[in-house]
């Protein structure tokens, strides 16, 4: 059964409700594994959301689509939404391919925005996958959005989208000059963080060594 299948506001919310609980608990499980593995957790936290009706029928009428049923789950793509935060890129990549090797989630697209960062500064990496719901007499298939980025990504994306909200898109060209400097600042920050992480583990295992 595909997607059209879904014909209630209710049905919407119940589908896309548990979509976002079945990557929770994969992401859970990828930590906990990595925490039991390599004695860390690379994820800092996971934020789920399920957008909200005034913000899916703006994104449809903004995209020229009737607010209906079938065109929010054929035509928005992040009604369910998760967010990892890692506290390092490589581990942000090897979340990011530990799920699109799990058998049950299909990836729709990938958009790398950190090798590819927007003109705006923004990093992040988004993957849009399908999972299938286990309902009582049929197998429905939901689209949830992940985007997976650093504490410093994060951190400048939700700067970014409160200064966007306060000057309703407007922003004056000195502060998006100075915001696409921020974000130079935190990839760089990035980097250096994880040179040195990556340092401090040599050491640590030279000195387990010897
Ligand atoms: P909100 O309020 O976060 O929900 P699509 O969603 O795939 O149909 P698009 O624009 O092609 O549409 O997707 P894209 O580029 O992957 O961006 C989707 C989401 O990424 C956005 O959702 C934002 O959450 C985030 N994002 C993308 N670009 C920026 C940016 O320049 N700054 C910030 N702060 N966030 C960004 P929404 O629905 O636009 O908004």
């Amino acid at each position: 059964m595909m997607n059209a299948d879904i014909n209630s506001w209710e049905e919407v919310i119940l589908i896309y409700n548990s979509a976002l609980k079945s990557i929770e608990t994969k992401v859970s499980i990828l930590n906990d594994e990595f925490q039991h593995v390599h004695s860390y957790n690379p994820i800092e936290h996971v934020k789920c959301r399920i957008k909200t009706s005034n913000s899916i029928v703006k994104k449809l009428k903004k995209n020229g689509y009737e607010a209906t049923i079938q065109n929010m789950v054929e035509h928005v793509n992040d009604i369910a939404g998760v967010r990892i935060i890692c506290s390092f890129a490589s581990d942000l990549y090897a979340i990011a391919e530990m799920l699109a090797n799990q058998s049950d989630i299909e990836i729709i697209h990938i958009k790398d925005y950190i090798k590819n960062p927007k003109p705006s500064g923004y990093r992040s990496y988004h993957m849009l996958v399908r999972v299938p719901i286990y309902l009582s007499d049929k197998i429905v298939y939901a689209k949830v959005e992940i985007q997976i980025r650093t504490v410093a990504m994060d951190f400048w994306a939700s700067l970014e989208h409160k200064i966007n909200y306060k000057f309703e898109g407007n922003v004056p060209d000195r502060v998006r000059g100075e915001l696409i400097e921020c974000a130079f600042m935190s990839s760089e920050l990035d980097k250096m963080m994880m040179a040195l992480n990556e340092e401090v583990n040599s050491i640590a295992a030279n000195a387990e060594e010897e």
